[in-house]
């Protein structure tokens, strides 16, 4: 890869969000396909950003500054992908922070590292219900489920979900993935959830991990 190429990753690790859209316009004008700026520049960059950031090398603002420049690229290719950029090669997460609970701030980040990472990513918001999981799931026909809590009385409600989308017939379909500063994954195995992300890296990880062997 040309060096102009290897700056596009450099930037979007350094989260300069004016360089990575200016130099993902500039390789498009120099004929390099959409495709091949996300695949070669912009996802490698946010899988390093991942690993610094479980590593403790990157701090949670510089991982959202990384985030936004990945946006801020995603924002150029989009009408050049077949998919508009936000498209399901990896699969379709539905993720929300659980009923009772309003924190958000971690599930955003999960949010903006999951899209960063190519999936097509359905963001409930904060305070959603085992069933608004269930009809989620159901008209989107995500593959993934993330649930966030940062309450300890909220968690009881992602056991909830997860029997929720039992009896909708739909745990089969999906795996779940849940986080949160509570959470453990000792949890995540009592209430019958696939996958645990300690951070919003580690629950990209799980996602790829599920969209691979699915
Ligand atoms: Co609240 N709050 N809060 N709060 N708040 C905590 C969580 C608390 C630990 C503070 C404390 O007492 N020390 C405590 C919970 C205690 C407990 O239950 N164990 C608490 C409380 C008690 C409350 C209220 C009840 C306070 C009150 O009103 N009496 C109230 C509840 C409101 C409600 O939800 N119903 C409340 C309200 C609020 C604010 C609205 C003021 C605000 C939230 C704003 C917002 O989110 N938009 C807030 C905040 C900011 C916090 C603290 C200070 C910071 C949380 C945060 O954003 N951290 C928090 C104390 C603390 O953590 N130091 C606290 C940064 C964020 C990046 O980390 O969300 O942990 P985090 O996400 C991490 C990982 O957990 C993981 O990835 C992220 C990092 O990469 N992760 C996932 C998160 N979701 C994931 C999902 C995954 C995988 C990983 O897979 C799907």
């Amino acid at each position: 890869m040309s060096d102009a190429y290897s700056k596009i990753t450099q930037e979007l690790i350094a989260g300069n969000l004016e360089e990575v859209p200016n130099l993902c316009l500039q390789a498009i004008e120099d004929g390099m396909p959409a495709q091949d700026i996300l695949d070669k520049c912009l996802f490698p960059g946010m899988d390093v950003v991942g690993q610094r950031m479980k590593t403790g090398e990157m701090f949670i603002p510089e991982v959202l500054r990384s985030a936004k420049a990945m946006q801020a690229g995603l924002e150029i290719l989009k009408d050049k992908l077949a998919d508009g950029g936000r498209g399901s090669q990896r699969g379709i997460v539905v993720i929300g922070t659980v009923q009772g609970d309003l924190h958000d701030i971690g599930k955003n980040l999960v949010v903006m590292l999951l899209e960063g990472a190519g999936f097509k990513v359905v963001d409930l918001g904060v305070d959603i219900k085992p069933e608004q999981f269930v009809s989620a799931v159901n008209e989107h026909d995500a593959t993934i489920v993330g649930m966030s809590a940062l309450l300890t009385t909220t968690m009881p409600k992602m056991n909830e979900t997860v029997q929720a989308l039992t009896e909708a017939g739909l745990r089969d379909n999906v795996k779940i993935i849940v986080g949160g500063a509570p959470v453990t994954p000792k949890f995540v195995e009592q209430i019958g959830a696939d996958g645990y992300g300690a951070d919003a890296a580690g629950a990209v990880d799980k996602a790829k991990e599920f969209a691979l062997s699915a």
